[in-house]
């Protein structure tokens, strides 16, 4: 049985999943116009990620008896002044997310939901992974496009797509896994 505030925290992560999916597509969209394929097929997928992580949390709700609500989704930016400027966003966006996880995560342990609590504990895995997935693009990104010729720059997208073939096959594997 979850309290209340609970719903109410878990339906906010539902908006903010969904909220990081736009986000993301946006992204994308961004990158296509700047003919940066490899980056906007991986933020693309990404968003597809995030869409999954909002369906799991919205069905969470749902199994426990209690509503899961759609809220109205903020749009998210589109406009970027780089490829680095974006690849900083998904950090400092990813990075919010841990602090909202943590957040809910403690609410658990302060209502005794130990099975919200132990729901959660794949967000919190989740949440270091993409951390350090993020930030390790932008450091290659830095690496290699030190300078910023655009000989550089197509380095870093071919880099990228194949970061983006590598979390395709992941996710392919974890869905026969599961
Ligand atoms: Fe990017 O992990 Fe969900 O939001």
């Amino acid at each position: 049985m979850l309290s209340e505030k609970l719903v109410e925290r878990l339906n906010h992560q539902v908006n903010l999943e969904y909220y990081s999916a736009n986000l993301y597509l946006q992204m994308s969209s961004w990158c296509e116009l700047k003919s940066l394929q490899g980056c906007a097929q991986f933020l693309r997928q990404h968003a597809d990620e995030e869409m999954q992580h909002m369906h799991h949390l919205f069905r969470y709700i749902n199994e426990t008896g209690n509503m899961a609500v759609l809220g109205e989704i903020k749009a998210p930016p589109t406009e970027y002044k780089s490829v680095v400027d974006v690849f900083q966003q998904t950090y400092e966006h990813e990075c919010y997310i841990t602090k909202e996880i943590n957040n809910l995560v403690h609410l658990t342990l302060e209502e005794s939901d130990y099975s919200t609590h132990h729901f959660l504990q794949w967000y919190v895995a989740e949440q270091h992974e993409e951390e350090h997935l993020f930030h390790s693009i932008i450091q290659k990104i830095e690496l290699i496009t030190e300078g910023s010729s655009n000989k550089r720059l197509f380095i870093m997208d071919k880099a990228i797509q194949q970061m983006a073939k590598k979390q395709r096959r992941l996710v392919k594997k974890r869905r026969k896994l599961s």
